[in-house]
């Protein structure tokens, strides 16, 4: 996993826990990094896993919400450092449906090796949106929560169904995305 995904989640349990909490985690979790997370280097992915299940249960509340959560912070600082991929597309359906073909399509040539999702999508009507995702990562939490900060970057309201899961044993997950 890339640091970028490490430092905002740092960011984030700072940010709305304090410095502290954040050290907490760090603490109990002992990573082999040390914890100093730097945004060009490269991460095991269990790492991120440890950090986000000790900071639910420090938190009392579920890793899915968690890292839902953490999709949606997400946005944001890729949205930020990467303006171009959202002032490209003017609508948000349309931002959805690049991040296959060109966002996570760019990222391969500016990062070396990136762990991808695939992003599938079927437009059912003007409304509904349906997304297949398939990771070998299970991150589908993750692009709920992306997909969410995307929804609120483009002002729409939206409802996320999201039935079949690779958690609950199927090969794929499907979001359905409608808007209201
Ligand atoms: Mn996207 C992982 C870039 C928008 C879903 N995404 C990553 C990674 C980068 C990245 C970098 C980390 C890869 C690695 O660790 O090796 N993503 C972007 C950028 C934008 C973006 C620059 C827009 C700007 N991504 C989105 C949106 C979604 C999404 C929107 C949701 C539908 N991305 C993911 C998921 C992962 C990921 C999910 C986690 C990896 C995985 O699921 O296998
Ligand atoms: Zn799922």
């Amino acid at each position: 996993m890339k640091g970028i995904i490490f430092t905002t989640l740092n960011d984030m349990l700072q940010e709305r826990h304090g410095v502290s909490f954040w050290e907490q985690v760090l603490h109990d979790v002992g990573p082999a990094s040390g914890g100093i997370y730097t945004s060009v280097e490269d991460y095991p992915d269990a790492e991120l896993f440890q950090l986000v299940t000790r900071a639910a249960e420090l938190l009392g509340t579920g890793t899915n919400a968690l890292v839902q959560d953490f999709g949606h912070y997400l946005f944001a600082t890729l949205a930020r450092r990467y303006p171009v991929f959202v002032r490209d597309q003017p609508e948000f359906f349309g931002f959805i449906k690049s991040i296959d073909g060109v966002i996570h399509k760019e990222v391969k040539k500016l990062y070396h090796n990136p762990n991808l999702p695939s992003m599938q999508c079927e437009q059912i009507d003007e409304s509904h949106l349906r997304l297949f995702y398939r990771s070998p990562r299970r991150l589908c939490r993750l692009a709920c929560g992306l997909i969410q900060g995307a929804a609120g970057h483009y002002g729409e309201r939206v409802e996320l169904e999201h039935g079949t899961c690779m958690h609950l044993g199927a090969d794929h997950c499907v979001i359905d995305i409608r808007c209201k």
